[in-house]
């Protein structure tokens, strides 16, 4: 369970030679723990909806421009938005989020895989993604991060990885469902996780979620709020994201 997928070990190459910023950022963050708690008063279920052009596991590309995906998400009734700035693989840029996060109110979370402290200063975003499988110094980055007015969002896969999160001081938690190692993903990890997470930390459910019953399943299990990519960008995604959320 240790191995990690060729396509992963593609990603964190290309992500070691990304350069960083030269100016160092620091931000007046949209509250993502206040968007999450506005939705639950519309007795609405958050959702943050992606903007993922492509990814190793998906067929094809989306054409269409990310930030008119972007505006029709909100529209649907998204709580936040991912977009992805990874590249190579996800078809991502630091360009686009920086549009999206002009033209929508809603935090705006950077997916991408970070390692590095410079490599915040390259746009500003709400939410700042770090892998506890990938960072090395958790504690740190996590630290960095708030420090600068980003609301980091520590993603897991374990619950010894939940720990260390925990122990690194994150706030905001995501547990993907999808293991790196294989790249398959199983809801069953989020319910056995979330089980050892405390009361107080935000819990977002990552990954494979694609039906009602799939929301319900996470909702029942702990998620305050859930990310879900490829089941919205498949179609109108305005619409998918309404059906989501409701
Ligand atoms: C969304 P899905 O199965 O709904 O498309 O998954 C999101 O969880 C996934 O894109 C993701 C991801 C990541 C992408 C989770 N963690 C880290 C890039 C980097």
């Amino acid at each position: 369970s240790d191995a990690i997928a060729p396509a992963v070990e593609s990603i964190l190459d290309s992500a070691r030679e990304r350069e960083g910023g030269d100016e160092r950022l620091s931000i007046e963050a949209r509250s993502f723990p206040e968007a999450v708690a506005a939705t639950e008063r519309e007795d609405r279920v958050p959702v943050i909806s992606e903007v993922k052009p492509t990814s190793p596991t998906t067929e094809g590309v989306r054409e269409d421009d990310p930030v008119e995906l972007a505006r029709e998400m909100v529209a649907g009734g998204a709580t936040a938005l991912s977009v992805l700035t990874e590249p190579e693989h996800f078809g991502g840029s630091t360009e686009t989020l920086e549009r999206v996060r002009e033209v929508v109110d809603v935090p705006v979370l950077r997916k991408d895989f970070i390692l590095r402290e410079d490599q915040f200063d390259v746009v500003e975003a709400d939410l700042i993604l770090l892998i506890a499988r990938f960072v090395d110094d958790l504690e740190e980055l996590v630290a960095a991060a708030t420090d600068r007015g980003f609301q980091p969002l520590v993603e897991v896969h374990t619950a010894e990885e939940l720990e260390e999160a925990i122990d690194a001081g994150a706030d905001i938690v995501g547990i993907n469902n999808r293991d790196l190692g294989k790249l398959e993903v199983d809801l069953a990890t989020f319910e056995r996780v979330a089980a050892k997470a405390p009361e107080d930390v935000l819990l977002i459910a990552e990954s494979g979620i694609s039906s009602g019953e799939d929301v319900r399943r996470m909702r029942e299990a702990g998620a305050d709020a859930l990310l879900i990519g490829t089941a919205i960008m498949d179609g109108d995604v305005r619409e998918n994201t309404r059906e989501f959320t409701t």
